[in-house]
């Protein structure tokens, strides 16, 4: 079978498909028949009729059969010429296929040449060549490549390309493409032109084209070799001043992955263009990244501290992919997770080393929490390496990103950090310059360290969040604790059985008080050796250790670091987790049994609207915060995340099926009852964080922001007009974007009389300010308030609106489903209706953007019936919409299996 044949897809039993509907299977998998060579590609750029000239110079594979057409992929081209060896085929020489074309009896070495028409101008899918802001530019992963020419779009196909671009001088001053540029100048008609060479062979996913009028920040950096990498910056006209902080966090990058992981830079320029309409976050294009300019621009007006953070981070995450992606690339797209888990835990690593690892760490793991066991719980669970897929880009996931990291994260616990940096060594010993898999990266690691991994590949073929109970023994004679494990992992689509995962656990255990004891634990019989130092390591679905010269009194603490990407349960006491919550001296998991207070106290109160009882929780939890907010020893930034109730998101993946109402009556009731009963201390603090005066942005500046702002929340539920006051002086008085939008959103959020005034007058300050204006429209989107669904829908007709852009789309509608329970879910279904009709309107226009809003709808079964039979329908509506796109096809229609 060869990777198109098709295979009917197993649709929803609501909804026949309208089309036939093609799943890709990653064991179809077949090496490409023929070497590309060499790929020319010549550009002559045209809003509606843009030329591509492509010549690839062609070789047959050995063990290739001759008889077999040439296949390429190709995607709304118009095609004008082809011709092999300079001589045009007639219509008996080439046939024009499905998204694509074939070459009949093609010779076993040839150059190809075809010349094709394309409209950059229409093209709204932002796939492929397309115009943002007057400006060209492209997106080719994953198979965007194909909207630009006949080619072997798959990521295993790999070739040196040389780019001809010609346009309009004045309009398009800067021609860009990969690598180096070799030539240039002026041609007829007020034209010009470039060429660029790119030497290392690259997947076509990587090429990359940008063309316009921009601003340019130069830079340079020593490499440790002592070359000269020149480093540019790409933006739109006026924005230079917001990019400083970019190229500061390029050289971080550039010189961390040295000192880190030894690797090096190759060529000898380093582009950046950030544009206003991309799909996703950035693309690490060989030598020319293209970024949303969110996460380019910023500067203290206009960018939070978080914003900051994430700019450092992408720009961290693009540069390594240029060894974990680029130069070690993937075989076929089953394997994304091989670049992208390992170059998020790289990218992890590194903003760790630059601000704080605990903190990072629990950004990383609510992340997890939140999204992908939501994800790994719902109708697209999938494994980090997918086994199918009807469309691709729908599986640039949580669970191949984030979880893939997870897994990397593990095999450097399992083998430690030196082991894991001599896997990587192994692996680019082995592997640079060629296309591989998962499955190459195991038995790196493997053969690296001789660690039998067998048991550990279950974490790229299986899917599901692994649940770990765990329940303890205490033996007072021979003061020995035993900790018993028992692993599950729950049924997900086409996976009815699971084999037990290699899980490790990190565990300590707390004396009275609050400090480590040395752990000794008991030898098993076992060849593979169950703890090592402070990692058990459960293989079998039942496994229990024992730790000796244990005192009576003590606490386990367990997943510490959050080890592994698994739901743990232990019946802790309120009182343990309380202890927890003051004393463990791993800060993942003294901020962990903090969330689980929260979360018990939040399901204890639902079951108590459940009862119509009275609402009413343990004092010691108002006491276990106060203690927390008061701890002179914590950093800012720790107390604030620690102090932040666990979100609905987060909740709801804690439970089977929820009352919503009741879920966010009871949250909004724990938050209202400790800002009540702690008043005097939320406003201390605030007042002792909070800063005016000149802004800094070191570590402890940011902390003090981020704590001002978790006490200002929690005072803001007063409803007090001298709280209001607070906010609104932290508004006018900004100096930042941090207090500002915090004091906005607040505000926004609040049942202060007069916060719509208050929100326009921040668009009419921001309006020329896209990046900030999308913080509003986020923050109009969130608002809990009942009138919140008639504003976002005349936001959809506001000047600050545009459907066409990805990033106002995300702002104003996946802020209103993904911030805003209580609007999304009303009882009377407007927020499903909604959404909805977004959906409807986009999934012609982009395909991608208008799948990923679908998702909000996957986790329908865990709400009441009323809810569920509304969610239903509207999921049933789009799916009989006319020529619906396969992206957003593939995900209700899974939705509804
Ligand atoms: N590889 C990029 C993300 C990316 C993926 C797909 C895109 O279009 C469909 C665009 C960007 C990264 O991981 O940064
Ligand atoms: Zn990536």
């Amino acid at each position: 079978m060869s990777d198109s044949s098709s295979h009917q897809d197993g649709a929803s039993q609501e909804q026949a498909p309208q089309q036939e509907v093609q799943v890709h299977y990653r064991s179809d998998y077949r090496p490409y028949p023929y070497d590309i060579e060499n790929v020319h590609l010549a550009f002559d750029l045209a809003p509606n009729a843009t030329v591509v000239d492509t010549t690839l110079t062609i070789q047959r594979k050995a063990d290739a059969d001759g008889e077999e057409p040439l296949r390429l992929d190709g995607v709304d081209l118009e095609l004008l010429l082809i011709a092999v060896d300079g001589k045009e085929l007639d219509e008996s020489e080439y046939r024009l296929i499905d998204d694509g074309l074939e070459v009949l009896n093609p010779p076993a070495r040839f150059t190809l040449t075809t010349k094709v028409k394309i409209s950059p101008d229409t093209n709204t899918s932002l796939e492929g060549l397309y115009l943002s802001s007057g400006k060209y530019c492209t997106q080719c992963e994953a198979e965007g490549f194909r909207k630009i020419t006949y080619y072997p779009d798959r990521p295993d196909v790999m070739s040196t390309f040389t780019v001809r671009i010609e346009a309009d001088a004045k309009e398009f001053p800067h021609l860009l493409s990969n690598g180096n540029r070799i030539e240039h100048g002026d041609l007829e008609d007020g034209k010009h032109f470039a060429v660029w060479e790119d030497p290392y062979k690259k997947p076509s996913y990587l090429f990359a084209l940008c063309a316009g009028d921009y601003d340019l920040l130069t830079s340079s950096f020593n490499t440790m070799t002592g070359r000269e990498v020149r480093l540019e910056i790409y933006v739109d006209k006026g924005k230079l001043d917001q990019c400083h902080h970019a190229m500061e966090s390029l050289k971080k990058a550039m010189k961390w992955d040295e000192e880190v992981f030894g690797l090096e830079y190759d060529l000898d320029i380093y582009m950046i263009v950030a544009v206003g309409d991309f799909n996703m976050g950035a693309m690490e294009n060989k030598g020319l990244n293209i970024f949303n300019t969110k996460y380019v621009l910023a500067s203290q007006d206009t960018a939070t501290d978080t914003d900051f953070i994430d700019v450092e981070g992408v720009i961290g995450h693009e540069y390594f992919h240029n060894w974990t992606g680029n130069r070690v690339t993937c075989r076929d797209w089953f394997q994304l997770s091989l670049k992208e888990g390992l170059t998020v835990f790289r990218d992890q690593e590194f903003t760790g080393d630059q601000t704080d690892h605990g903190v990072k760490r629990i950004e990383d793991v609510k992340v997890i929490r939140s999204h992908q066991f939501a994800e790994d719980a719902g109708p697209m669970a999938h494994p980090i390496r997918p086994d199918s897929y009807i469309e691709m880009n729908n599986f640039y996931t949580v669970t191949v990103y984030n979880k893939g990291a997870e897994v990397i994260r593990m095999y450097q616990t399992l083998l430690g950090r030196d082991g894991f940096k001599r896997g990587l060594d192994v692996y680019f010993e082995r592997h640079d310059g060629q296309a591989v898999t998962c499955e190459d990266f195991v038995r790196s690691m493997e053969d690296a360290n001789s660690y039998d991994l067998k048991q550990f590949r279950r974490w790229y073929s299986q899917a599901g969040t692994p649940e770990v109970e765990v329940t303890s023994e205490y033996d007072a004679d021979k003061r020995q604790l035993s900790l018993n494990f028992k692993q599950s992992c729950p049924v997900t689509p086409g996976q009815e059985e699971k084999e037990p995962f290699h899980i490790p656990v990190k565990v300590g255990l707390i004396d009275e008080l609050g400090n480590d004891i040395e752990l000794k634990a008991l030898p098993v019989n076992d060849a593979d050796a169950q703890v090592e130092g402070d990692i058990v390591h459960l293989k079998a679905a039942e496994q229990s250790v024992t730790f000796d010269d244990v005192p009576e009194k003590v606490i386990p603490s367990i997943l510490r670091g959050f080890s592994a990407p698994v739901k743990l349960r232990y019946d802790y006491s309120l009182s343990e987790l309380i202890f927890l919550f003051a004393h463990d001296s791993d800060s993942f998991n003294r901020w962990q049994a903090g969330q689980e207070l929260f979360s018990r106290v939040i399901f204890d109160l639902c079951d108590q609207l459940n009862s119509g009882i009275d609402l009413s929780f343990d004092e010691s939890v108002i006491r276990a915060t106060k203690n927390l907010l008061d701890d002179s020893e914590l950093d800012g930034q720790f107390k604030s995340l620690a102090l932040t109730i666990p979100g609905v998101s987060t909740l709801l993946e804690q439970v089977d099926t929820i009352e919503i109402d009741h879920l966010i009556k009871a949250r909004n009731f724990l938050k209202r009852r400790l800002a009540e009963e702690l008043e005097l201390d939320w406003l201390l603090h605030y007042q002792t964080n909070h800063h005016v005066g000149d802004f800094e942005q070191d570590k402890e500046s940011v902390a003090k922001r981020a704590l001002a702002g978790t006490c200002l929340s929690y005072l803001m539920t007063l409803e007090k007009d001298s709280v209001y006051q607070l906010a609104l002086k932290q508004l006018d008085n900004a100096n930042n974007m941090t207090d500002a939008s915090t004091a906005l959103q607040l505000i926004v959020h609040s049942n202060y009389a007069d916060k719509i005034k208050v929100a326009e007058d921040f668009y009419q300050k921001w309006q020329n300010e896209e990046l900030v204006v999308n913080k509003w429209l986020a923050i109009m989107a969130s608002d809990p308030s009942d009138e919140t669904i008639d504003r976002i829908e005349s936001l959809l007709d506001h000047p600050s609106f545009e459907l066409k852009n990805p990033n106002k789309v995300r702002s104003l509608i996946g802020a209103f489903t993904g911030a805003n329970p209580s609007q999304f879910h009303r009882a009377d279904g407007r927020g499903y209706e909604y959404l909805a009709r977004q959906i409807k309107a986009l999934y012609a226009v982009n395909p991608q953007v208008s799948a990923r809003l679908t998702g909000a709808f996957n986790r329908w079964r865990k709400f009441d019936e009323g809810r569920q039979l509304k969610m239903k329908q509207q999921l049933q509506d789009i799916l009989s919409m006319p020529e619906l796109s396969k992206d957003v096809y593939e995900i209700a229609s899974k939705a509804l299996q």
